[in-house]
């Protein structure tokens, strides 16, 4: 069977999203609705309570702004966890490297990604398929938690780590690396399609804690980093180099952001927009 976990910013899984997953399933199910009504959970509780609760061999964890594409997923989920026993996650986007410098799975210059995002009505086809080959499934580092499974037997020795962090970002890339350190494998996967009606809009105390959850994943886990998983053909000095170049080219950017952000590049701007208008 497979629990579907789902946190919710209402008392219940709206009747739009439960209907999605029973139609399209294809297998035993049961939904486990975390309510976040009163905002009283972070991802990190309400998904351990979720796990208290479930009685499924593979659990299900999706936002409540997501719903499926694809008919019969459940047998095709269960079918890959059932082919490769040392397969721990599945997600739907996810990344093969990381830096030994903070950084957000989604700016790796190595992703592998198979789900549609939907923003303000504009639907885009996130396919980054280049690393999957033939396969339905491709190795990365850490996932998306858009919508990603589990194998239940995992979580004797993992659990979403809610006395590190607060709110609702880096439990994805925390449970990934755990994961991996149980020695199983993280994937992305093809044969399934999600479609994530992402709202992602935060307040400047919104993006303050996903920055300050960022440094403490990484502070967690600094001794694993650099990191690339399922890139065929990177050696060790490669990766070191790859690493040397991406932390680099972030200092740049940053360096460059001071500048086209600051008061005084600004100000010019403005001084010179008669002087634009004037010539054009
Ligand atoms: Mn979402």
């Amino acid at each position: 069977m497979i629990s579907v976990v789902v946190c919710t910013r209402e008392q219940d899984i709206c009747a739009d999203q439960r209907s999605n997953i029973e139609e399209t399933i294809g297998a035993d199910l049961e939904i486990i609705a975390i309510d976040n009504s009163a905002d009283t959970e972070t991802i990190f509780t309400a998904y351990n309570k979720g796990v208290r609760h479930s009685k499924g061999d593979i659990l299900c964890f999706m936002h409540d702004d997501v719903r499926f594409r694809t008919k019969d997923w459940g047998g095709i989920i269960q079918n890959l966890f059932e082919e490769d026993e040392k397969l721990g996650l599945i997600g739907f986007a996810g990344a093969h490297f990381l830096p030994d410098a903070p950084m957000y799975w989604d700016v790796s210059p190595f992703i592998s990604e198979h789900n549609l995002t939907t923003r303000k009505g504009q639907t885009e086809k996130c396919f980054s398929l280049e690393h999957f080959g033939q396969n339905p499934l491709a190795e990365v580092v850490a996932i998306d938690g858009m919508c990603f499974f589990v194998r239940q037997s995992l979580f004797d020795r993992i659990a979403f780590d809610e006395t590190t962090y607060k709110g609702f970002h880096l439990y994805d890339m925390d449970i990934s690396m755990q994961v991996r350190e149980a020695c199983y494998k993280v994937c992305v996967c093809k044969d399934v399609l999600v479609e994530h009606f992402y709202d992602f809009n935060p307040t400047k105390a919104g993006f303050e804690l996903f920055e300050a959850n960022l440094q403490k994943f990484y502070d967690k886990w600094s001794s694993r980093f650099p990191i690339a998983v399922g890139l065929e053909g990177v050696n060790d000095s490669m990766m070191h180099q790859l690493n040397d170049y991406v932390k680099q080219k972030m200092q740049l950017e940053k360096a460059y952001r001071n500048i086209t952000e600051s008061k005084a590049y600004r100000l010019g701007r403005t001084l010179l927009d008669p002087v634009k208008k004037f010539k054009g």
